[in-house]
């Protein structure tokens, strides 16, 4: 009997990938494409040759050029639609173009024309409806050109209320054509602005209390951004699960420093990857898996889909990584002694009564015995370490 590869994807690993991604034509700031441009109903088809995946996302642009005419559009759409059915894929998530045109150089909800606002406005609405057309329940935001080159040219606590004020707009337009939508915002330190607003996820997590409809509003963390600004993605990922706001992730990678690389999930900071998996893993994630990456600009369309069954594979290898890290007796042995509990005193310090700050007063709290516990994590990382290489 053939052995089964446990590493093959299924659509029920939630795996998504958009038609900007598989279908980017390798183009990049010094040099034009190096692949054909695909039609959507050609990317659809490519990503049923890879096998596995879930569901295809979009930017309005990536579907319906900027200026298509309708009978184009009706066409492209019975394409795609078609297509969608032929390869058994979903659209679970789409999202606006708010960065490509000139009209938005200088940012959407941002900018400091009122005009160019209300358009970046009524585009998103009208995108919404064609996000809504092909069931897509998640709508995400990510401010491509929303940010600064210079700080004299925008005041930025207004930046920060105009985004707010479109938000707000859309979450009742979505409210009241009955959509159902989730909105996920995305953070990105820079590229394309030279500093962007809302520069972490964190960011957002600390304006979405803010909104008027917070509940239907979280984030759409991106491992190369966080990664990009040398901070550690996991931590913040952890963050909005925490909350309860982890509604769509992007996945990819990034050496940290670089311009923005955009690189097969995994294809880098393995052990970094790893601890991002086993967070969605012992948090039982349970969204969309989205890989907001790229082949590389040496690949033809052969390789781009080696490049998407490439990422898939790799969430599934570092699943069973976790799978070992969490069976691992020796790991797990460690783990429990570093976790040291004490009834007593979680009892009064998980809440603040004048009988607990009485009693934390005079408990016994010898600072010099509680530095001495032995804390083996040279013992504990090498083991993952050693997993995560294969001997162990
Ligand atoms: C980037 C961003 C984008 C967004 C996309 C959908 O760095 O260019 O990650 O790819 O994810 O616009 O929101
Ligand atoms: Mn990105
Ligand atoms: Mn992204």
């Amino acid at each position: 009997m053939a052995k089964i590869d446990p590493f093959t994807p299924t659509a029920a690993d939630k795996f998504t990938f958009g038609l900007w991604t598989v279908g980017k034509t390798g183009s990049d700031p010094f040099g034009g494409d190096v692949r054909e441009q695909l039609t959507p109903a050609q990317i659809v088809d490519l990503l049923g040759k890879a096998g596995g995946v879930h569901g295809v996302n979009f930017h309005d642009n990536d579907l319906i050029p900027i200026d298509a005419s309708d009978t184009e559009a009706a066409q492209i759409k019975k394409d795609f639609r078609a297509a969608l059915r032929r390869n058994k894929l979903k659209v679970p998530m789409a999202t606006t173009n708010l960065f490509s045109d000139p009209v938005f150089k200088d940012g959407a909800f941002t900018n400091n024309d009122a005009e160019i606002r209300a358009y970046a406005i009524q585009k998103t609405m009208k995108a919404m409806t064609l996000g809504k057309e092909f069931g897509a329940s998640t709508y995400v935001f990510w401010g491509g050109r929303e940010g600064t080159e210079s700080d004299a040219t925008k005041d930025s606590v207004l930046a920060v209320k105009r985004f707010r004020e479109a938000i707000d707009f859309l979450c009742e337009y979505s409210i009241s054509e009955k959509m159902g939508y989730k909105f996920a915002f995305e953070a990105k330190p820079n590229e394309p602005r030279g500093d962007m607003y809302f520069s972490v996820t964190g960011s957002y997590l600390a304006l979405i209390p803010s909104l008027k409809h917070p509940d239907m509003c979280g984030v759409n963390p991106e491992f190369a951004h966080e990664t990009m600004a040398g901070l550690n993605f996991t931590h913040h990922v952890a963050q909005a699960l925490e909350m309860g706001k982890l509604f769509h992730i992007d996945l990819n990678d990034q050496v940290p420093g670089r311009y923005d690389q955009d690189f097969r999930f995994a294809s880098v900071n393995y052990k970094a990857n790893f601890f991002l998996v086993k967070l969605l893993t012992d948090y039982k994630y349970k969204g969309m898996k989205h890989f907001d990456s790229h082949a590389y600009r040496q690949s033809d369309y052969g390789d781009v889909i080696e490049f998407a069954k490439g990422s898939m594979r790799n969430f599934k290898i570092l699943e069973h990584k976790v799978a070992q890290f969490n069976a691992d007796k020796k790991i797990q042995a460690l783990l429990k002694d570093i976790d040291r509990t004490n009834a007593k005193l979680s009892k009064l310090t998980r809440k603040f009564t004048k009988t607990n700050a009485k009693a934390l007063l005079a408990a016994d709290l010898d600072r010099v015995k509680l530095a001495a516990k032995p804390m083996p994590y040279e013992e504990l990382d090498q083991l993952v370490g050693e997993l995560l290489m294969g001997v162990r």
